[in-house]
């Protein structure tokens, strides 16, 4: 099977959605409130790529317990088979992120954002992470909370070591979409174009 699909992962209402919006020009629905994506949406990317918006873990508003406990064993299925995945995104919120590691943390949980980054790693997708809603941040703490966020993954103190991992973006504001869409191709091994 062809490897030809990027999937997009995340918790619900992180913006992944509005970052495939950016990313294509198309326009998939971007909601208010948590679970908007309830179904796996499939948008053409470049000329032989598929971005899969996959509907986000977590909270739903309005849906039912055990369907959003399928929803979540459909898509963790779904990358441990990894058949036809060229490249896993997956999108936090950054301006979040921080409390609730911390949160987790003190309560000896590991972040469900490190679980999931960690769960790509296993299953052989090297995902990429877009640090969404940077326009959140003050820029003169966006260093220090990448910085954080790479240290809580693993994988080191500098995230500006980490590139080619960590990729601060906007949805909203467009910033950092050119710089992910040339990381994209890069890791799925296209030229530059
Ligand atoms: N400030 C800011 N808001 C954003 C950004 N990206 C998305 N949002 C907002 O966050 C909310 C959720 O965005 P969605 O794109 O629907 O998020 P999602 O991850 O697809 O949500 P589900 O489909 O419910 O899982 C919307 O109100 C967006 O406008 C961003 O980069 N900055
Ligand atoms: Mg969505």
């Amino acid at each position: 099977m062809d490897k030809d699909k990027i999937v997009i992962v995340g918790r619900s209402n992180v913006g992944k959605s509005s970052l495939i919006r950016a990313l294509t020009g198309t326009r998939v629905k971007v909601g208010k409130r948590p679970g908007v994506t309830l179904a796996s949406r499939f948008i053409p990317y470049k000329a032989d790529y598929t971005l899969v918006d996959l509907p986000g873990f977590g909270f739903m508003k309005g849906v039912d317990k055990n369907y959003q406990e399928k929803v979540k064993d459909f898509i963790v299925e779904y990358l441990e088979k990894n058949e036809d995945i060229a490249l896993g995104i997956e999108i936090v919120n950054i301006m979040a992120f921080e409390d609730i590691a911390a949160r987790w943390e003190k309560r000896g949980s590991i972040p469900f954002e490190i679980e999931l980054f960690n769960f790509l790693t296993e299953v052989g997708l090297q995902p990429v992470i877009a640090a969404n809603k940077i326009d959140k941040i003050r820029s003169k703490d966006r260093k220090a909370v990448l910085d954080n966020l790479c240290r809580r993954l693993g994988l080191g103190e500098d995230w500006e070591e980490h590139r080619d991992t960590i990729m601060p973006t906007s949805a909203k504001k467009g910033t950092g979409i050119e710089d992910l869409k040339r990381l994209i191709s890069k890791r799925i091994g296209l030229t530059q174009h």
